[in-house]
Parts: C-alpha cells; structure tokens; sequence
C-alpha cells in the first residue's frame, strides 16, 4: 500500500483528465467499494454523483446513534479497516477506531489522567490529535510522531482544561483529510466543578452531535476521491451524516435540550438553523462556555468548530417535526465551487427532530454563565502577522509550505502577543492554533465583525476570503513544537501548516 506523497497529492491536484491508472493509486482497501465510475463520472461525464436521491430529507431518515460515552483513565483505540452501518443496513467501508463511527465518545473530568494506548492497523501512517486540549508537545499528535502500519502510540497525560466540547482526529501530514474522512474523528467532551453547578440538561437531553457531509456514489456509499477543485475548495458532498448516520432523526419530548456539536466534516461550512425559527440559546464555543448566553437564530459553523447550544422544546406539540438545517449563504470572498457547482452555501437537512412526547420540564435557563479568562490585549508585547494564501492547487502560509522540522515561529511561553490571521484569497480557512485558546479581536474585510460564537476563547477560527482577523494569544500550558494549520484538511495535507515552537 503506497503512502500518497506530497508529489503523488500534486500530481492528483492536476486531476481534470485524471487516469485510471492515477486513479489506482489511492490507497484503498476501499476502493472496490466506491469503484471509479463516481470519480470519472465526476470529471464531467453525465449523471453527477452529486445530485444523490439520498440528500435533503426526501425520504426515509434513520434514527441517530448516540453511543454511550466512556472514561479516559485506560483506553485503548484500534484503528483498522472495517464496515459501518449508515442507517437502515447501508453498509459502507470506514477506517475506524474501536469499530465505531464516529470514534468512541469521551468524557473526562479536569484533572483526570488521561491515558490511552493508539494501535495503528490501517494501511498508513497515524497519529490522534486532541482537538482544544492543551497536553505536553509529545502528547498533542503533532505528524512528526505518527507511526507506521502495525505500529503504536502511547498517551498520558492530565486533562487540565476548561469543561467544553473537545475532540480528538488524525492528525497524519498529508492524510488527516482522508483519514479523518474515512472515520477517525470523535468528541471529547470535559466537565468541571463550574460547569455543572449550572444544571445543564443531561442524561437523554445532551446531545452530542457530529455533523458531516459526505460525497456519495450513486448506492449512497460514501467515496474519497479529491480530484481537481476538491485541491482549492476542499472536498464536499451532498449527504449529511450525523453521528455517522444517514440522514438521521431523533425522538424528543418537550424538553430543554442541549445540542453539542461539532462540525467534522473536511471542507464544508455550516449555517445551522431550525426549520420553524425556534431560537438556539448560544451558551458555548470550541473554547467551553461563552462569558454570557446569547440568543441567535442561527449559528455559523466551519470544520473544526463546536457549539454548544440549548433548544427549548417545551412550548413544542407532540407530532412536530422541525429540522436543523444548513441554511443557504454565500461566502465573503465568493469562492466554493466543486466541479463546476457552488456547494458551500448549498442548503442541507441535517437532523429532523420528531417531538415524541409530552413531559414537565423545569429545568431552568441559565441567566449567566462564569467568567471566562481571557488573554489582555493591553498586556501585549508583541504582533506577529500569517498571511495564508492559495494559489494553484497551493496552499501556504506567510508564503511557505509546511516542513515537519522547520520552526517557523519562535513565540515565548506566558506572553500575550496579537496575531493576525490575513487571507490573501477567496478561499474560506478555518484557521487552527494548537496547546491554547485565543481571544478574537476583531475581523475587518469580508464580514467585517465578530459573532457571537465568537466570544470567549476559540481554538479555530473561520476566515472568510480577503479577510483579516486578530486574535489576543497567550501561551500558559506547555513550552513545546505545536501547530498552526488551516482546518480546511485538503489545505492543511497541501501545506498549509506551521510549526509553533513555544519556548
Ligand atoms: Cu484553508
């Protein structure tokens, strides 16, 4: 099984008029699936795969899982090749972790020790990242420490954070988008003392939901096959999977319910809203609780971002069905085209939620939430500037590709500097910084202003085309070699990666 080299990933980037025999090179023990008339047919033949009977809430929609969480005290994750059911009997080829799809759901108390043992049995290189936490260098899934087929990894670590919606993916350079993809990627939820004096809806009415597109073949089976556009805009399909579910529903009662959510998909941006306008109580982000709940009618959600949301239902009759939505919208900048159509901004049902049955709910609103440290622009000693750029098939920042050994930033641990994030395209970038959170200043070009999901800390943020972005930073867990990468994955395995070194 070849690894796809940075060349091999070039010479696909090239793919309008892609061969067979440039086709057979993608690594597959899935391939035979997904077969390579979707692809062909994709580079411009009739009947695109794009146009699926199975996206958009037409038809039968299929329950959502949702797994029962475990501990991290002593994991053990296998990845291999296996089969996933997408709703009702679909089966299709996944890389998975534990056989689950999406990964295993973890909880962890902060201050737990956090060990787990990653067995690599799929045919690539790999390595897990924990997504918004901050653990030692060795211990955050920089690629350097991926380690071969049959290989393994050990972690162990304090989880020392802020309760939130974490996650944890591949973090494999120049494979993370397919790996991720294919299914390595889960949530990783933390809670704390401050956190659960809110009385928050649990049990039955916390909701973990991961939100994912897929392109699928015409059996509805999804398929990783990048070809030209997906190199510039990212690769994006039509069928929404939520917890790795079809077109999924879920039963409710008239309830208070908290929706936490992650958007896992490679490329694809979200605009969440429900069908018949019920307002989201906004109270979270990728950083844990926002400094205060904000009522919004929709929320903006690009890969690598969580929200974290109420949605009151108790005003709700038994026998509605509202549906969270990706509402349409055009981005700042204009660019989201694959294969000749605009996807990003495409209207998509995610979640149908089916109100099932009459209850009392008391469970109160909260009023306030607790305040939120955050890094003091006032306090800072330095600016530094990241200009992320595409041209080609290209991705770079401050003009460079990523090197696995390259330092590109020496940044002093403890201090509060301003970073600004600048787009040089129209292409969207969800920019990533490891080992911290930052505060989001301001944005000027494109959109223009800050939102309120905005608020509080962030670990990703979404940069519109020609826009530019402040961030307040400040380095406070480890010293260490961590990242800076656009979370767009077919950007970030085409270069668009940095290495932070904290000293
Ligand atoms: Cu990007």
């Amino acid at each position: 099984m070849g690894k796809m080299t940075r060349r091999d990933f070039l010479r696909l980037a090239g793919g309008v008029g892609l061969s067979v025999p440039m086709a057979m090179r993608l690594p597959t023990p899935l391939m035979g699936a997904a077969g390579l008339s979707p692809l062909l047919t994709a580079c411009g033949g009739e009947g695109d795969p794009l146009v699926s009977p199975h996206h958009n809430g037409n038809g039968t929609r299929f329950p959502l899982r949702l797994p029962e969480a475990v501990g991290v005290g002593d994991l053990r994750f296998t990845a291999a090749p296996t089969e996933w059911d997408l709703g009702g009997g679909l089966r299709a080829p996944v890389w998975a972790l534990n056989d689950q799809v999406p990964s295993p759901l973890l909880r962890a108390r902060r201050g737990d020790r956090f060990r787990a043992v990653m067995e690599n049995g799929i045919p690539h290189d790999l390595i897990l990242h924990w997504h918004g936490l901050a653990p030692p260098d060795d211990m955050d899934g920089h690629p350097r420490f991926a380690v071969a087929p049959g290989g393994s990894y050990r972690y162990d670590f304090t989880v020392d954070d802020r309760a939130g919606t974490y996650w944890y993916h591949s973090h494999t350079h120049e494979h993370t988008g397919e790996q991720t993809y294919r299914g390595i990627a889960g949530l990783l939820l933390v809670t704390d003392d401050e956190e659960e004096a809110l009385g928050l809806p649990g049990g039955h009415r916390e909701i973990p939901l991961i939100l994912q597109d897929r392109r699928v073949d015409a059996d509805g089976i999804p398929f990783f096959q990048p070809f030209g556009p997906a190199f510039m805009a990212g690769y994006m399909g039509t069928q929404a999977l939520g917890n790795g579910v079809r077109d999924p529903y879920l039963e409710v009662d008239t309830g208070l319910y908290r929706f936490r959510i992650l958007n896992g998909s490679n490329a694809r941006i979200f605009r969440l809203g429900l069908s018949d306008d019920t307002p989201f109580l906004l109270i979270g982000n990728d950083g844990g609780l926002l400094p205060a709940p904000r009522t919004v009618s929709a929320v903006d959600i690009a890969p690598a971002e969580r929200v974290d949301l109420l949605v009151d239902l108790r005003s709700h009759p038994v026998g509605r069905r509202v549906m969270l939505r990706s509402l349409p919208f055009t981005l700042s900048g204009g660019m989201g085209f694959m294969g000749g159509q605009n996807l990003q901004g495409e209207p998509l049902a995610l979640l149908e939620l089916r109100v099932a049955r009459e209850v009392d709910d008391a469970t109160p609103l909260p009023a306030a939430l607790p305040p939120v440290e955050l890094p003091d622009p006032e306090r800072a000693v330095r600016e530094r500037t990241f200009r992320f750029d595409s041209r080609m098939m290209n991705h770079f920042i401050n003009g460079r590709h990523f090197e696995m050994e390259r330092i590109d930033e020496r940044v002093p641990f403890g201090e509060t500097e301003i970073w600004s994030f600048v787009n040089e395209s129209g292409l969207p970038h969800p920019v990533h910084l490891h080992a911290t959170h930052f505060r989001v200043l301001s944005r000027s070009g494109g959109r223009g202003r800050v939102f309120p999901w905005e608020e509080g800390r962030k670990d990703t943020v979404l940069m519109q085309g020609f826009e530019t972005i402040r961030v307040a930073v400040r380095f406070t867990a480890h010293r260490g070699l961590y990242l800076l990468h656009c979370h767009n994955l077919e950007h970030e395995d085409l270069g668009m990666m940095a290495n932070i070194l904290v000293e």
